[in-house]
């Protein structure tokens, strides 16, 4: 298997921790966002999505996050990332989900350089734009978890929730988003760090992040 990402894109970030929860050997090939390398011709001819992460999995390229992380669950029964009742299963999509399709979308790097290149933002207006769609979707989640009694994590061990949720708070972090105010979330966050599985996922410590020594 043969994941094509980013050290610091989210979206590539969710299926590392979803390769290493479930065990699975892959070989992490970077895609340099920076330098366009996903909208040149040897990757759209893969990806006309032109975004990472691709992965090379059961004889075909395979694009967009969720649908591989449901994939890999499916053709990966062992060490499942969705619960066994369907219940459980609903709430860990619906959280999931949240972040996917409510977060990601506007915070998208694309999104920030549009904001920039033709509405002449600068940084600090970047900046508040991010941490206002993430206070839209992080303080309900917040909220939610509260609802739901969580401890360390939503169930009993990570799974598609955390997969989707650590990427974004560390993004989050990065942008100075206040978690003050958040425990549940910040208690599921430092559960899973504190984990391997994690950390060997963790942007820090991927080849292509340039601060790695
Ligand atoms: N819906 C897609 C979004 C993928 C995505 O936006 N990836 C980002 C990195 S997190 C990317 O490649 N951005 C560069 C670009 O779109 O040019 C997914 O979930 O895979």
């Amino acid at each position: 298997m043969k994941l094509h990402g980013y050290y610091r894109s989210s979206t590539s970030y969710r299926l590392r921790i979803a390769l290493e929860l479930k065990g699975l050997d892959y070989e992490y090939v970077p895609v340099n966002l920076l330098t366009s390398e996903q909208k040149g011709e040897a990757f759209t001819s893969r990806n006309p999505f032109g975004s990472v992460p691709l992965l090379e999995a059961g004889g075909r390229d395979r694009v967009q996050s969720m649908a591989q992380l449901e994939w890999l669950d499916e053709a990966h029964p062992d060490k499942p990332l969705l619960p066994a009742d369907l219940e459980d299963r609903y709430t860990a999509r619906e959280l999931a989900y949240a972040i996917a399709t409510e977060l990601h979308a506007p915070l998208n790097l694309p999104v920030l350089k549009y904001l920039t290149n033709e509405y002449g933002k600068s940084q600090d207006e970047i900046g508040e734009w991010y941490r206002h769609w993430l206070a839209r979707t992080l303080d309900p989640l917040e909220a939610r978890l509260a609802q739901l009694g969580t401890g360390d994590f939503l169930f009993e061990r990570p799974g598609f929730f955390e997969v989707c949720l650590l990427p974004q708070v560390y993004n989050a972090r990065r942008f100075g988003f206040d978690f003050s105010d958040k425990p549940h979330t910040t208690r599921i966050e430092q559960a899973c760090q504190a984990l391997p599985e994690f950390q060997r996922a963790h942007p820090d410590n991927q080849p292509d992040n340039p601060e790695r020594s």
